[in-house]
């Protein structure tokens, strides 16, 4: 496997570094997660310049490693970031928006660190691209592969995703194979296929360039904003999404484009909250948990990998992590498409029902964002099982007659 010479990559417990990805994905010395450390900085300059064109992932090439080639790309990124207008409950927080990620080219975020990753995966001579998946990131890797020309192969646990999201991976030609068990099981299983030199190229988040493409999150948001929200609200699964938000943020704070970080508030669902648990009990390590359940099938994990980065990032924002419970879930979901138009999945619902539980102990005029990471197209299942029957009419008359009740 071969690297490129602009970064190295550090193993967050040891500090061992390599030129490239070791066997196995992680630090082979003590087994711990590595993280890409990049040479290069980015000026404050160069930064606040980007606000002038369109934004995108690779607007932020200069701080993500070097492809080699035109990067493997299907526009993602660039996502709105709406001002929340009518969800009068909210208040007395006055200052909510929400990033809405499911508008990246598979309907959601992962796309951004599949852009990178497979970008690299080919540098690295990958022939067949690998993942387990609760759903997202299968339909991103397999819509990333057949743009790439190579083959994908992901493992779903039987029965445990949203069957859109496992139709859409097929569509883009990828090889789909549940297995029996949870997400956990197929990650385990993955990882294994991937090690000794089987040509599989494995892209869940352990592996690190997918946390580069997605801590262009925190980039847009900075850029969006002007400056760095107060605190930022996300679903947490496997725990990549936060990590890569955090390393987003700590670059451009090094960087001195940004002075202050948010606080970063990690929601999970009751029923599969390993980190929120972990980290309300101080930090002493995960408790896994070995039968994980919710709704919300998207963060349906229960032994998240990147339990440690995602502590970390936790730990050093100052940030908080709490549970909600299904049907929490599922109002908030329907109030955001109801009250602001914003069809999200029902994980990306989960940090506007935190944000319902905390308004009253977050200050007023806090700058919150919550990430909405995944279209509600993605788990039309959910919505349909609950939708009324259509009013049905004969005629115009009475077409007529029922418009002047309801109206
Ligand atoms: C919509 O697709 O793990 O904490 O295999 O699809 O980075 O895992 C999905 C995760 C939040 C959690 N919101 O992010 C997968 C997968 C949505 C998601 C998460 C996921 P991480």
């Amino acid at each position: 496997m071969k690297g490129s010479s602009d970064h190295v990559l550090r193993c967050i417990a040891c500090g061992e570094a390599f030129g490239a990805l070791p066997e196995g994905y992680r630090c082979p010395s003590c087994g711990d997660l590595l993280e890409v450390v990049l040479r290069a900085a980015m000026a404050p300059e160069g930064f606040w310049t980007l606000r002038r064109g369109a934004l995108g992932v690779w607007a932020f090439r200069r701080a993500l490693p070097s492809v080699g080639r035109e990067p493997v790309s299907l526009g993602e990124g660039g996502t709105p970031l709406l001002r929340v207008k009518n969800l009068a409950e909210l208040s007395p927080l006055e200052h909510v928006y929400v990033k809405y990620e499911g508008q990246n080219p598979t309907g959601s975020f992962k796309d951004r660190g599949m852009t990178v990753a497979v970008s690299l995966a080919l540098r690295y001579g990958a022939r067949v691209l690998l993942c387990a998946s609760t759903g997202n990131t299968a339909a991103s890797l397999a819509a990333y592969a057949a743009r790439a020309g190579r083959r994908a192969l992901v493992l779903v646990p039987k029965g445990l995703v949203a069957r859109g999201k496992l139709a859409q991976a097929q569509a883009y030609g990828a090889l789909v194979v549940e297995v029996e068990g949870n997400f956990d099981t197929a990650l385990g299983l993955v990882t294994r296929l991937a090690s000794g030199g089987s040509g599989l190229f494995l892209l869940n988040s352990i592996n690190p360039y997918r946390l580069e493409g997605q801590k262009t999150l925190a980039y847009e948001l900075v850029l969006q904003l002007g400056r760095a929200p107060d605190y930022v609200v996300l679903p947490v699964g496997n725990g990549g999404n936060i990590s890569a938000l955090w390393k987003g943020f700590t670059e451009l704070k090094a960087w001195r484009i940004i002075t202050t970080l948010p606080r970063l508030v990690a929601v999970q669902a009751e029923g599969a909250a390993p980190i929120a648990h972990a980290f309300n009990r101080g930090l002493e390590g995960l408790e896994p948990v070995a039968a994980p359940h919710t709704l919300a099938t998207a963060i349906n994990i229960g032994r998240p990998a990147l339990w440690k980065k995602a502590l970390r990032a936790l730990q050093e924002s100052g940030g908080l992590a709490l549970t909600v419970s299904d049907e929490e879930i599922l109002a908030a979901k329907s109030r955001l498409a109801s009250g602001e138009g914003l069809f999200v999945e029902a994980a990306s619902a989960a940090p506007l029902a935190a944000l319902y539980r905390l308004k009253h102990s977050l200050p007023r005029n806090a700058l919150v964002v919550c990430v909405a990471t995944g279209s509600g197209l993605k788990d039309r299942e959910l919505v349909e099982e609950r939708a009324p029957q259509p009013l049905s009419v004969k005629g115009e008359e009475a077409l007529s007659s029922l418009l002047k009740k309801l109206f």
